[in-house]
Protein backbone atom coordinates (compact mmCIF):
# COMPACT_ATOMS: atom_id res chain seq x y z
CA UNK A 1 0.00 0.00 0.00
CA UNK A 2 1.25 3.20 -0.87
CA UNK A 3 2.25 5.77 2.18
CA UNK A 4 2.21 9.21 1.37
CA UNK A 5 4.57 11.76 4.22
CA UNK A 6 2.54 14.66 5.54
CA UNK A 7 4.66 17.79 6.97
CA UNK A 8 1.94 19.40 9.27
CA UNK A 9 2.74 23.07 9.79
CA UNK A 10 0.92 24.43 13.01
CA UNK A 11 0.29 22.37 16.37
CA UNK A 12 -2.48 24.07 17.97
CA UNK A 13 -6.10 22.76 18.24
CA UNK A 14 -6.37 21.89 14.23
CA UNK A 15 -3.11 20.27 14.59
CA UNK A 16 -4.28 17.89 16.84
CA UNK A 17 -7.65 17.61 14.45
CA UNK A 18 -5.49 16.56 11.41
CA UNK A 19 -3.16 14.29 13.13
CA UNK A 20 -6.11 12.63 14.57
CA UNK A 21 -7.44 11.90 10.84
CA UNK A 22 -4.17 11.02 9.75
CA UNK A 23 -3.96 8.32 12.50
CA UNK A 24 -7.77 7.33 11.61
CA UNK A 25 -8.34 7.50 7.94
CA UNK A 26 -7.14 4.28 7.36
CA UNK A 27 -8.78 2.46 10.47
CA UNK A 28 -11.98 3.95 9.20
CA UNK A 29 -11.53 3.58 5.34
CA UNK A 30 -10.05 0.04 4.54
CA UNK A 31 -8.60 -0.53 2.25
CA UNK A 32 -6.76 3.01 2.38
CA UNK A 33 -6.48 5.00 -0.95
CA UNK A 34 -2.94 5.23 0.68
CA UNK A 35 -1.60 5.62 4.10
CA UNK A 36 -0.59 9.24 5.47
CA UNK A 37 2.41 8.78 7.29
CA UNK A 38 3.15 11.76 9.64
CA UNK A 39 6.53 13.06 9.24
CA UNK A 40 7.01 16.24 10.22
CA UNK A 41 5.43 18.80 12.48
CA UNK A 42 6.48 22.37 12.80
CA UNK A 43 5.79 25.08 15.04
CA UNK A 44 7.16 28.35 15.64
CA UNK A 45 9.57 26.84 18.60
CA UNK A 46 11.81 23.85 19.41
CA UNK A 47 9.70 23.48 22.45
CA UNK A 48 6.55 23.61 20.75
CA UNK A 49 7.16 21.89 18.05
CA UNK A 50 8.97 18.66 19.79
CA UNK A 51 5.79 18.67 21.99
CA UNK A 52 3.88 18.40 19.06
CA UNK A 53 5.64 15.44 17.38
CA UNK A 54 5.32 13.49 20.68
CA UNK A 55 1.95 14.49 20.98
CA UNK A 56 0.96 14.18 17.53
CA UNK A 57 2.79 11.08 16.89
CA UNK A 58 5.02 12.67 14.05
CA UNK A 59 8.35 11.23 13.39
CA UNK A 60 10.49 14.41 13.63
CA UNK A 61 9.93 18.10 14.11
CA UNK A 62 10.91 21.54 13.10
CA UNK A 63 10.73 24.75 13.86
CA UNK A 64 11.06 26.48 10.32
CA UNK A 65 8.36 24.93 7.68
CA UNK A 66 10.23 26.52 4.60
CA UNK A 67 12.88 23.33 5.06
CA UNK A 68 9.85 21.20 5.51
CA UNK A 69 8.08 22.18 2.42
CA UNK A 70 11.53 22.16 0.63
CA UNK A 71 12.23 18.35 2.32
CA UNK A 72 12.10 16.19 -1.03
CA UNK A 73 10.51 13.06 1.00
CA UNK A 74 7.03 15.31 2.12
CA UNK A 75 4.13 14.82 -0.13
CA UNK A 76 1.59 16.49 1.29
CA UNK A 77 1.97 19.99 3.46
CA UNK A 78 -0.72 20.88 5.88
CA UNK A 79 -1.28 23.79 6.35
CA UNK A 80 -3.01 24.40 9.93
CA UNK A 81 -1.47 27.78 11.48
CA UNK A 82 -3.71 31.17 11.85
CA UNK A 83 -5.04 32.90 8.83
CA UNK A 84 -1.81 35.20 7.72
CA UNK A 85 0.16 32.32 7.28
CA UNK A 86 -1.87 30.26 4.99
CA UNK A 87 -0.49 32.03 1.26
CA UNK A 88 3.24 32.36 2.24
CA UNK A 89 3.45 28.60 2.95
CA UNK A 90 0.99 27.43 0.42
CA UNK A 91 2.51 29.27 -2.24
CA UNK A 92 6.19 28.41 -1.22
CA UNK A 93 4.30 24.59 -1.35
CA UNK A 94 3.01 24.39 -4.53
CA UNK A 95 6.34 26.02 -6.24
CA UNK A 96 8.22 22.63 -4.39
CA UNK A 97 4.93 20.43 -6.24
CA UNK A 98 3.62 19.14 -2.75
CA UNK A 99 0.02 18.03 -2.75
CA UNK A 100 -1.57 21.29 -0.15
CA UNK A 101 -4.45 21.29 2.48
CA UNK A 102 -5.00 24.42 4.21
CA UNK A 103 -7.18 25.27 7.01
CA UNK A 104 -10.24 27.87 6.39
CA UNK A 105 -10.61 30.48 5.85
CA UNK A 106 -8.14 30.25 2.83
CA UNK A 107 -6.31 33.29 3.44
CA UNK A 108 -6.89 36.85 4.56
CA UNK A 109 -7.62 38.79 2.15
CA UNK A 110 -9.50 37.69 -2.07
CA UNK A 111 -6.07 38.87 -3.11
CA UNK A 112 -3.72 36.03 -1.44
CA UNK A 113 -6.28 33.46 -2.08
CA UNK A 114 -6.09 34.10 -5.82
CA UNK A 115 -2.16 34.04 -5.21
CA UNK A 116 -2.84 30.88 -3.81
CA UNK A 117 -5.14 29.26 -6.28
CA UNK A 118 -2.98 30.36 -9.30
CA UNK A 119 0.09 28.46 -7.72
CA UNK A 120 -1.48 25.39 -7.22
CA UNK A 121 -3.22 25.45 -10.65
CA UNK A 122 0.13 26.31 -12.59
CA UNK A 123 2.26 23.59 -10.22
CA UNK A 124 -0.89 21.11 -11.09
CA UNK A 125 -0.88 20.13 -7.52
CA UNK A 126 -4.14 18.69 -5.81
CA UNK A 127 -5.08 21.38 -3.64
CA UNK A 128 -8.14 21.87 -0.86
CA UNK A 129 -9.46 24.16 1.84
CA UNK A 130 -10.80 22.47 5.02
CA UNK A 131 -14.13 23.27 5.29
CA UNK A 132 -14.96 19.97 6.98
CA UNK A 133 -18.25 20.58 8.15
CA UNK A 134 -19.68 19.36 4.53
CA UNK A 135 -18.40 16.15 5.09
CA UNK A 136 -20.85 15.83 8.07
CA UNK A 137 -22.85 12.64 7.13
CA UNK A 138 -26.06 14.56 8.14
CA UNK A 139 -24.77 17.49 5.26
CA UNK A 140 -23.93 14.89 2.63
CA UNK A 141 -27.65 13.38 2.95
CA UNK A 142 -29.36 16.87 2.89
CA UNK A 143 -27.08 16.99 -0.40
CA UNK A 144 -28.17 13.77 -1.90
CA UNK A 145 -32.03 14.58 -1.02
CA UNK A 146 -31.55 17.85 -2.76
CA UNK A 147 -29.62 15.95 -5.73
CA UNK A 148 -32.53 13.45 -6.13
CA UNK A 149 -35.44 16.52 -6.32
CA UNK A 150 -36.76 15.07 -2.83
CA UNK A 151 -37.48 18.95 -2.37
CA UNK A 152 -37.80 20.39 -5.61
CA UNK A 153 -36.48 24.08 -6.52
CA UNK A 154 -34.88 25.54 -3.47
CA UNK A 155 -36.70 28.77 -2.61
CA UNK A 156 -34.83 29.52 0.31
CA UNK A 157 -31.64 29.03 2.46
CA UNK A 158 -31.40 29.84 6.26
CA UNK A 159 -27.85 29.91 8.19
CA UNK A 160 -26.56 30.55 11.49
CA UNK A 161 -23.23 29.86 12.88
CA UNK A 162 -23.49 30.92 16.46
CA UNK A 163 -20.82 30.33 19.76
CA UNK A 164 -20.47 32.43 22.82
CA UNK A 165 -16.47 31.41 23.44
CA UNK A 166 -15.89 35.23 23.00
CA UNK A 167 -19.01 36.73 24.79
CA UNK A 168 -17.42 38.06 28.35
CA UNK A 169 -15.04 41.32 27.27
CA UNK A 170 -12.60 39.74 29.79
CA UNK A 171 -11.37 37.02 26.73
CA UNK A 172 -8.36 37.82 25.49
CA UNK A 173 -7.45 39.44 22.17
CA UNK A 174 -6.25 36.23 20.25
CA UNK A 175 -4.98 36.02 16.76
CA UNK A 176 -8.70 35.72 16.00
CA UNK A 177 -9.82 39.58 16.43
CA UNK A 178 -6.81 41.21 15.05
CA UNK A 179 -7.31 41.95 11.16
CA UNK A 180 -3.46 41.04 10.27
CA UNK A 181 -3.60 38.07 11.14
CA UNK A 182 -7.10 36.89 10.79
CA UNK A 183 -7.71 38.95 7.76
CA UNK A 184 -11.53 39.57 9.07
CA UNK A 185 -13.75 38.16 12.47
CA UNK A 186 -16.36 36.28 12.83
CA UNK A 187 -17.04 36.63 8.85
CA UNK A 188 -13.85 34.36 8.11
CA UNK A 189 -13.73 32.31 11.26
CA UNK A 190 -17.10 30.99 11.26
CA UNK A 191 -19.11 32.82 8.30
CA UNK A 192 -17.17 31.16 5.99
CA UNK A 193 -18.46 27.47 6.78
CA UNK A 194 -21.47 28.61 6.83
CA UNK A 195 -21.11 30.00 3.17
CA UNK A 196 -19.23 27.18 2.15
CA UNK A 197 -21.92 24.70 3.04
CA UNK A 198 -24.64 26.91 1.03
CA UNK A 199 -22.54 26.99 -1.79
CA UNK A 200 -22.54 23.11 -1.89
CA UNK A 201 -26.06 22.60 -1.02
CA UNK A 202 -27.88 25.36 -2.88
CA UNK A 203 -25.75 27.22 -5.55
CA UNK A 204 -23.29 29.75 -6.03
CA UNK A 205 -23.84 33.15 -4.10
CA UNK A 206 -24.36 36.23 -6.61
CA UNK A 207 -25.31 39.24 -4.41
CA UNK A 208 -25.69 39.79 -0.68
CA UNK A 209 -26.68 42.62 1.56
CA UNK A 210 -24.88 42.72 4.92
CA UNK A 211 -24.67 43.98 8.28
CA UNK A 212 -21.71 44.07 10.36
CA UNK A 213 -21.10 44.42 14.35
CA UNK A 214 -17.84 45.29 16.39
CA UNK A 215 -20.02 44.99 19.91
CA UNK A 216 -16.83 44.25 22.22
CA UNK A 217 -14.32 47.22 21.05
CA UNK A 218 -11.05 46.24 22.56
CA UNK A 219 -9.69 43.04 24.49
CA UNK A 220 -7.04 41.95 27.39
CA UNK A 221 -3.90 41.46 24.99
CA UNK A 222 -3.34 37.92 24.36
CA UNK A 223 -0.10 36.07 26.26
CA UNK A 224 1.31 33.12 23.94
CA UNK A 225 0.84 32.22 20.28
CA UNK A 226 -1.51 29.31 20.78
CA UNK A 227 -5.78 30.88 20.99
CA UNK A 228 -7.62 29.49 24.02
CA UNK A 229 -10.85 30.68 22.77
CA UNK A 230 -12.04 32.48 25.77
CA UNK A 231 -10.89 29.74 28.41
CA UNK A 232 -8.42 31.78 29.88
CA UNK A 233 -10.73 34.82 31.19
CA UNK A 234 -8.08 38.23 32.21
CA UNK A 235 -9.59 39.95 35.09
CA UNK A 236 -8.51 43.21 37.12
CA UNK A 237 -6.41 46.11 35.84
CA UNK A 238 -4.84 44.72 31.89
CA UNK A 239 -3.65 45.89 28.85
CA UNK A 240 -6.27 46.45 26.58
CA UNK A 241 -6.19 46.38 22.90
CA UNK A 242 -8.55 47.09 20.02
CA UNK A 243 -10.73 44.56 17.99
CA UNK A 244 -10.50 45.89 14.98
CA UNK A 245 -12.64 42.87 12.85
CA UNK A 246 -16.26 41.97 13.16
CA UNK A 247 -17.86 40.12 15.93
CA UNK A 248 -20.79 39.88 14.03
CA UNK A 249 -22.66 39.57 10.20
CA UNK A 250 -25.72 39.08 9.15
CA UNK A 251 -26.50 39.06 5.09
CA UNK A 252 -29.27 38.31 3.57
CA UNK A 253 -28.50 36.50 -0.31
CA UNK A 254 -29.30 35.77 -3.49
CA UNK A 255 -28.33 32.42 -5.68
CA UNK A 256 -27.63 32.08 -9.20
CA UNK A 257 -30.28 29.89 -9.16
CA UNK A 258 -32.88 32.13 -7.84
CA UNK A 259 -33.32 31.28 -4.09
CA UNK A 260 -33.03 34.07 -1.64
CA UNK A 261 -31.16 33.47 2.26
CA UNK A 262 -29.47 34.47 4.76
CA UNK A 263 -26.47 33.69 7.05
CA UNK A 264 -25.54 35.18 10.69
CA UNK A 265 -22.30 34.35 12.13
CA UNK A 266 -20.87 35.37 15.95
CA UNK A 267 -18.88 34.15 18.01
CA UNK A 268 -20.41 36.46 21.10
CA UNK A 269 -24.25 34.51 21.31
CA UNK A 270 -24.47 33.61 24.80
CA UNK A 271 -26.16 30.30 24.96
CA UNK A 272 -24.66 28.87 21.75
CA UNK A 273 -21.75 26.65 21.25
CA UNK A 274 -20.88 25.73 17.67
CA UNK A 275 -24.80 25.92 16.58
CA UNK A 276 -24.26 25.77 12.67
CA UNK A 277 -27.73 25.25 11.22
CA UNK A 278 -28.93 25.32 7.94
CA UNK A 279 -32.89 25.44 6.87
CA UNK A 280 -33.58 25.00 3.43
CA UNK A 281 -37.11 25.31 2.08
CA UNK A 282 -38.23 23.73 -1.63
CA UNK A 283 -41.56 23.41 -3.28
CA UNK A 284 -41.61 20.24 -2.06
CA UNK A 285 -40.06 19.80 1.04
CA UNK A 286 -37.67 21.33 3.61
CA UNK A 287 -34.54 20.08 5.19
CA UNK A 288 -33.12 21.10 8.63
CA UNK A 289 -29.49 20.44 10.02
CA UNK A 290 -28.05 21.67 13.58
CA UNK A 291 -24.51 20.78 14.14
CA UNK A 292 -24.88 20.35 17.02
CA UNK A 293 -26.89 16.99 16.94
CA UNK A 294 -24.97 16.35 13.99
CA UNK A 295 -26.03 13.02 13.53
CA UNK A 296 -29.58 14.08 12.74
CA UNK A 297 -31.34 15.64 9.57
CA UNK A 298 -34.55 17.09 9.74
CA UNK A 299 -36.81 16.34 6.95
CA UNK A 300 -40.27 16.98 5.82
CA UNK A 301 -42.06 16.71 2.43
CA UNK A 302 -45.15 18.17 0.69
CA UNK A 303 -46.49 14.78 -0.44
CA UNK A 304 -46.79 13.39 3.73
CA UNK A 305 -50.24 13.03 4.54
CA UNK A 306 -52.16 15.83 6.13
CA UNK A 307 -52.88 14.78 9.37
CA UNK A 308 -48.60 13.57 9.72
CA UNK A 309 -47.28 16.87 8.03
CA UNK A 310 -44.28 18.11 10.27
CA UNK A 311 -40.04 17.25 10.51
CA UNK A 312 -39.07 13.62 10.99
CA UNK A 313 -35.72 12.71 12.18
CA UNK A 314 -33.47 10.26 9.88
CA UNK A 315 -30.47 9.44 12.54
CA UNK A 316 -27.10 9.05 9.68
CA UNK A 317 -25.51 5.68 10.17
CA UNK A 318 -23.95 2.88 8.00
CA UNK A 319 -26.97 3.61 4.87
CA UNK A 320 -25.90 6.98 4.72
CA UNK A 321 -22.71 8.50 2.64
CA UNK A 322 -19.71 7.47 4.36
CA UNK A 323 -21.27 5.88 6.76
CA UNK A 324 -20.37 2.36 6.11
CA UNK A 325 -16.87 3.11 6.68
CA UNK A 326 -17.87 4.76 10.39
CA UNK A 327 -20.04 2.72 12.86
CA UNK A 328 -22.07 0.17 12.09
CA UNK A 329 -25.36 1.23 13.89
CA UNK A 330 -27.17 4.53 13.35
CA UNK A 331 -26.79 6.80 16.07
CA UNK A 332 -23.91 5.70 17.58
CA UNK A 333 -23.02 9.30 17.65
CA UNK A 334 -20.79 10.46 15.33
CA UNK A 335 -18.18 13.44 16.58
CA UNK A 336 -15.68 16.29 14.87
CA UNK A 337 -12.34 13.94 14.69
CA UNK A 338 -14.97 11.74 12.13
CA UNK A 339 -15.79 14.90 9.66
CA UNK A 340 -12.02 15.41 9.60
CA UNK A 341 -11.31 11.71 8.83
CA UNK A 342 -13.59 11.95 5.65
CA UNK A 343 -11.86 15.09 4.88
CA UNK A 344 -8.61 13.37 4.71
CA UNK A 345 -9.89 10.12 2.98
CA UNK A 346 -11.29 12.58 0.19
CA UNK A 347 -8.27 14.65 -0.32
CA UNK A 348 -5.82 11.09 -0.40
CA UNK A 349 -7.93 10.08 -2.24
CA UNK A 350 -8.30 12.68 -5.12
CA UNK A 351 -3.85 12.48 -4.84
CA UNK A 352 -3.58 8.76 -5.56
CA UNK A 353 -6.73 8.69 -7.98
CA UNK A 354 -5.46 12.12 -9.98
CA UNK A 355 -9.03 13.55 -9.72
CA UNK A 356 -10.38 16.99 -8.51
CA UNK A 357 -11.54 17.19 -4.91
CA UNK A 358 -13.63 19.93 -3.68
CA UNK A 359 -13.88 22.57 -1.78
CA UNK A 360 -10.36 23.32 -3.19
CA UNK A 361 -8.66 26.84 -3.47
CA UNK A 362 -10.91 27.74 -6.12
CA UNK A 363 -13.81 27.37 -4.20
CA UNK A 364 -11.97 28.88 -0.37
CA UNK A 365 -10.77 31.83 -3.36
CA UNK A 366 -15.00 32.35 -4.02
CA UNK A 367 -15.58 32.53 -0.34
CA UNK A 368 -13.07 35.50 0.12
CA UNK A 369 -14.82 37.41 -2.88
CA UNK A 370 -18.13 36.67 -1.31
CA UNK A 371 -17.27 37.95 2.02
CA UNK A 372 -15.64 41.37 0.66
CA UNK A 373 -19.00 41.88 -0.92
CA UNK A 374 -20.43 41.43 2.28
CA UNK A 375 -18.44 43.77 4.42
CA UNK A 376 -18.38 46.27 1.59
CA UNK A 377 -22.68 46.06 1.31
CA UNK A 378 -22.27 46.54 5.53
CA UNK A 379 -20.01 49.79 4.69
CA UNK A 380 -22.38 51.43 1.86
CA UNK A 381 -26.03 50.21 3.01
CA UNK A 382 -26.11 48.52 -0.85
CA UNK A 383 -26.78 45.48 -1.81
CA UNK A 384 -23.48 44.25 -3.86
CA UNK A 385 -22.91 41.51 -6.53
CA UNK A 386 -19.90 38.93 -6.14
CA UNK A 387 -19.82 37.43 -9.82
CA UNK A 388 -18.10 40.11 -11.59
CA UNK A 389 -14.87 38.36 -10.30
CA UNK A 390 -15.54 35.06 -11.20
CA UNK A 391 -12.30 33.67 -12.59
CA UNK A 392 -12.65 32.04 -16.44
CA UNK A 393 -11.00 29.10 -15.18
CA UNK A 394 -12.19 26.94 -11.94
P1 LIG B 1 -4.22 27.62 17.28
O1 LIG B 1 -3.98 28.99 17.79
O2 LIG B 1 -4.83 26.59 18.18
O3 LIG B 1 -2.87 26.95 16.75
C1 LIG B 1 -2.05 27.56 15.78
C2 LIG B 1 -0.67 26.91 15.88
O4 LIG B 1 0.12 27.37 14.79
C3 LIG B 1 0.05 27.28 17.17
O5 LIG B 1 0.65 26.12 17.73
C4 LIG B 1 1.10 28.29 16.69
O6 LIG B 1 2.24 28.34 17.53
C5 LIG B 1 1.42 27.73 15.31
N1 LIG B 1 2.03 28.67 14.39
C6 LIG B 1 1.74 29.98 14.22
N2 LIG B 1 2.54 30.51 13.26
C7 LIG B 1 3.32 29.51 12.80
C8 LIG B 1 4.36 29.42 11.83
N3 LIG B 1 4.73 30.49 11.10
N4 LIG B 1 4.98 28.22 11.64
C9 LIG B 1 4.60 27.14 12.35
N5 LIG B 1 3.64 27.17 13.31
C10 LIG B 1 3.01 28.33 13.52
O7 LIG B 1 -5.06 27.78 15.94
P2 LIG B 1 -6.11 26.76 15.32
O8 LIG B 1 -7.41 26.91 16.02
O9 LIG B 1 -5.50 25.43 15.18
O10 LIG B 1 -6.31 27.44 13.87
C11 LIG B 1 -5.41 27.19 12.81
C12 LIG B 1 -6.17 27.36 11.49
O11 LIG B 1 -7.24 26.41 11.47
C13 LIG B 1 -6.82 28.72 11.29
O12 LIG B 1 -6.76 29.06 9.95
C14 LIG B 1 -8.27 28.50 11.71
O13 LIG B 1 -9.18 29.39 11.09
C15 LIG B 1 -8.51 27.07 11.28
N6 LIG B 1 -9.50 26.34 12.06
C16 LIG B 1 -10.41 25.57 11.39
C17 LIG B 1 -11.35 24.83 12.06
C18 LIG B 1 -12.34 24.03 11.29
O14 LIG B 1 -13.37 23.66 11.84
N7 LIG B 1 -12.08 23.68 10.03
C19 LIG B 1 -11.39 24.82 13.53
C20 LIG B 1 -10.38 25.65 14.16
C21 LIG B 1 -9.47 26.38 13.42
C1 LIG C 1 -13.59 29.35 16.61
O1 LIG C 1 -14.67 30.15 16.26
C2 LIG C 1 -13.58 28.04 15.81
O2 LIG C 1 -12.51 27.26 16.26
C3 LIG C 1 -13.40 28.29 14.30
O3 LIG C 1 -12.13 28.82 14.01
C4 LIG C 1 -13.61 26.99 13.54
O4 LIG C 1 -13.54 27.19 12.16
C5 LIG C 1 -14.93 26.33 13.93
O5 LIG C 1 -15.04 25.10 13.29
C6 LIG C 1 -15.00 26.10 15.42
O6 LIG C 1 -14.80 27.36 16.06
Amino acid sequence: MRTLNVGMIGGGFMGKAHSLAYAGMPMFFWPAPAVPFRKTVVDINDELAREAAARYGFESWASDWRKVVEDPSIDIVDIVTPNHTHAEIAIAAAKAGKHIISEKPLARTTEEAKRMLDAASEAGVKHMVAFNYRRTPAVSLAKKYIEEGAIGRILNFRGTYLQDWSADPNAPLSWRFRREVAGSGALGDIGTHVIDLARYLVGEITEVMGIANTWIPERPVSSGPVDKLGTVKSSGDVKKAAVDVDDEINTLLRFENGAVGSLEATRNAWGRNNFLTFEIHGDKGSLYFNYERRDELQVCFSDDPDDRRGFRTIYTGPAHPNGAALWPIPALGIGYGETKIIEAHDFISAIVQDTEVSPNFYDGYRIHVICDAILESASSGQWVKTVEQLPAAR
